[in-house]
């Protein structure tokens, strides 16, 4: 039996790209998205950045202040939008899903798959990850990067060596040499830590990492954190890729000015629950409860839930209720709407219909 076969798929330089695709016009520009903190005018950091912004030394995490004073008068700034990239994330991810019944998505732009029931060799999971690589790309016009190995660690650091728009298979016989060069520091799981601790001991490699004794490492870094060194640095992990269910599937925006108005509110919750009910319904589950929610002037927030008397997949139904809590939040609660959003929950799998998995 052939070990396992995860994927890693992370975005290319997510929140910019997400901003190259909806202004066509920035592209070949350096574009950094940034995250004000409104203290002073450019106090904040640097969310990420395009691959030419990064050119230039442009990079996650620097401060505004700095980014500008490196950057050249053709660099664009903007303002995250966060509730955008959530939306592309969120259409990604139940693309992703439907490849796997396990699927575990690690942050806003990666997940891991795994491909061990869906792929019989890591030929198989080449032209999977290929797959999905144009799928992404055709229905999203993103470029993503994409490593594939027997486990979580190898995925994520062959994901990350051929960005962007990357694939790279690393075969359990190549996982040695592939990690070997590698800066020890940065073998995923690694914190600050560990990292400057590793670096005083005079390790800079994995291949240098592996010379060191478990008992030493165990020693230096307590007996889990020792042991996952020692493992790691042979490409050895068993974490498991957590399928974590879904509880709930919610859309949030903030209204453009606050408001109470009824019709503002039913329309802007019939078109969140049409998308969120798309995106139920292409993870091939069901909801019993919707719910509509608001973020008041004063930041309070508030809900009023419903559930139906049956599970179901259908917009129609859900969105007649969508008035009707409407009205019971407008009664209840006083004050102007700042944010508002829709939620559906109580969630259970689609089984009149069969997922592309039980075909494989
Ligand atoms: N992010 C952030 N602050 C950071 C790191 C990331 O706000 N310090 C956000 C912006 C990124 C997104 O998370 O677009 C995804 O993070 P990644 O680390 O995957 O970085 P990118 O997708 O931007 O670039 P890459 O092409 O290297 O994956
Ligand atoms: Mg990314
Ligand atoms: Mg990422």
């Amino acid at each position: 039996m052939p070990g396992r076969i995860i994927a890693h798929v992370d975005l290319d330089y997510f929140y910019a790209q997400c901003e190259e695709l909806r202004r066509p016009e920035l592209k070949g520009r350096p574009v950094v998205v940034c995250i004000y903190s409104g203290r002073t005018e450019d106090s904040g950091a640097v969310s990420t950045s395009n691959y030419e912004a990064r050119k230039i030394g442009i990079r996650s995490g620097m401060p505004i202040v700095q980014a500008k004073r490196i950057a050249g008068s053709n660099t664009v700034f903007l303002s995250a939008d966060i509730e955008y990239y959530e939306s592309v994330s969120e259409r990604i991810m139940s693309l992703l899903r439907s490849y796997t019944p396990v699927m575990e998505q690690a942050s806003v732009d990666e997940a891991y798959l795994d491909l061990s029931e869906v792929v019989s060799d890591f030929d198989g999971g080449e032209r999977k990850a290929r797959e999905i690589k144009n799928a992404i790309l055709s229905s999203e016009h993103l470029t993503c990067s994409i490593g594939v190995s027997s486990n979580k660690l190898l995925s994520k650091m062959a994901a990350g060596v051929s960005k962007p728009d990357g694939l790279t298979v690393v075969r359990p016989e190549e996982a040695l040499d592939f990690l070997a060069p590698m800066p020890a520091g940065k073998l995923f799981g690694v914190g600050r830590v560990t990292e400057r601790r590793l670096s005083e001991m005079g390790i800079q490699t994995v291949e240098d990492l592996r010379s060191v004794s478990p008992e030493i490492l165990k020693k230096q870094f307590g007996s889990s954190m020792g042991m996952w060194l020692y493992n790691a640095s042979r490409g050895v992990d068993e974490e498991q890729v957590m399928d974590r269910k879904r509880e709930q599937y919610g859309r949030i925006i903030t209204l453009k000015e606050d408001t109470r108005d009824r019709s503002v509110l039913v329309d802007n919750a019939s078109r969140l629950l049409n998308e969120v009910v798309r995106q139920v319904k292409a993870d091939a589950l069901r909801f019993k409860t919707v719910s509509f929610l608001g973020i008041m002037s004063d930041l309070s927030a508030r809900t009023k839930n419903r559930s139906l008397p049956d599970f179901t997949d259908d917009f129609e139904q859900a969105a007649r209720i969508m008035p009707i809590l409407v009205d019971e939040f407008l009664s209840e609660h006083p004050g102007n709407l700042r944010r508002m959003g829709v939620k559906v929950s109580n969630l259970s799998e689609d089984r009149g219909q069969k997922s592309l998995f039980d075909f494989a």
